[in-house]
């Protein structure tokens, strides 16, 4: 119960439920930049419990998100930080409340964004699953043992037996953070709870095979170009179980690579029979964006805060590199094989 692990948080977030006619301004609920299908569910389904409750939010995120999640319910309302800054800026001074969902520091809201949130004089609630949060909230629900930030909101919302105030927009939104967190419901964090909770979400009518369409099924064409570019490329470290995927910034850009058409490559690493780690690079202007996915207990969150820049969660973390894509893979294997 989050009542006994996180007391202050629950304490608080009741009061704010409860005290519903005094809130003056706005709710403003935030995720982390590149915003990803749980960060949009997160906002999104929590969005949605407070307009039902009677209480107004605005929902913002740093920079575009994938266009696959355009029809989430509630997402044409979202304010864009990149596009709007003025007027985000000028709603988060006004917010009473903020809520940090998916993200444990603000500094992964992005340069210029962060400044603005840690200058804001709002209350703050975080409510997030990455290892290691920081103290940029006064009242914090973090659980890295939760496979997403949907979860935690519906389990949250479920034991103040007020979930169905989410409606069926609410609901698909949190299911939809679910799906893309766990790898449908494959990751080892899932636990029976994921399902309870997923049957709540059932009980609010979520037509699943039509999210999973939108979600799985609108692919653009120039993703699988760009797969078959990467997977005709990949190397394979057989010996060790690791497979390395990469695209160059010139394959980018014959493809006309856009926001949102590698998402998920890095997992076909993981696909392949024997693999233990999966760690794919993309090339960009400037630098390497690198994501690492592994199975069982093989810690790619210390591998990549100890040698590229990042961090995540045991089983995915992120990282970036400064160095030529030629000498970031030498890097990489030289210190993969090491490691695993
Ligand atoms: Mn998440």
């Amino acid at each position: 119960m989050i009542k006994d692990s996180h007391p202050e948080f629950f304490e608080a977030f009741s009061v704010l439920i409860h005290q519903r006619q005094s809130i003056k301004s706005n709710i403003l609920i935030t995720a982390h930049q590149n915003p990803d299908g749980d960060a949009l569910g997160s906002a999104l389904g929590l969005h949605w419990f407070f307009k039902r409750l009677g209480i107004s939010s605005t929902v913002m995120m740093p920079n575009r998100y994938p266009a696959f999640l355009d029809w989430m319910p509630g997402s044409k309302d979202i304010l864009i930080y990149e596009d709007e800054k003025e007027k985000v800026e000028s709603v988060i001074q006004d917010a009473e409340y903020m809520f940090i969902l998916d993200y444990n520091d603000l500094s992964r809201a992005g340069k210029g964004l962060c400044d603005d949130l840690g200058m804001s004089k709002a209350k703050k609630f975080m409510i997030d699953h990455h290892v290691s949060p920081s103290g940029c909230a006064q009242y914090i629900y973090s659980d890295a043992k939760q496979p997403s930030t949907s979860q935690m909101v519906m389990l949250l919302l479920m034991e103040l037996n007020s979930h169905e105030l989410l409606g069926e927009e609410g609901a698909a939104c949190l299911f939809t953070g679910i799906i893309t967190d766990t790898g449908s419901f494959r990751f080892p964090l899932v636990t029976a709870d994921t399902f309870r909770i997923t049957a709540a979400l059932f009980d609010l009518g979520i037509d699943h095979t039509e999210i999973y369409a939108h979600v799985y099924d609108s692919y653009d064409e120039r993703r699988f170009r760009l797969l078959g570019y990467m997977l005709a490329q990949m190397e394979v470290l057989k010996k060790h179980g690791v497979t390395v995927l990469y695209l160059t910034h010139k394959q980018q850009q014959k493809e006309h690579m856009q926001k949102g058409d590698t998402e998920g490559f890095v997992n076909y690493g993981l696909n392949l029979k024997g693999a233990k780690v999966a760690a794919f690079f993309r090339e960009d202007e400037d630098f390497i964006r690198i994501s690492f996915r592994s199975k069982d207990d093989v810690d790619m969150n210390t591998f990549a805060r100890t040698h590229f820049n990042g961090g995540g969660h045991i089983n995915a973390a992120g990282g970036s590199s400064y160095d030529s894509l030629e000498e970031t893979l030498k890097r990489f294997k030289d210190l993969i094989v090491n490691y695993v």
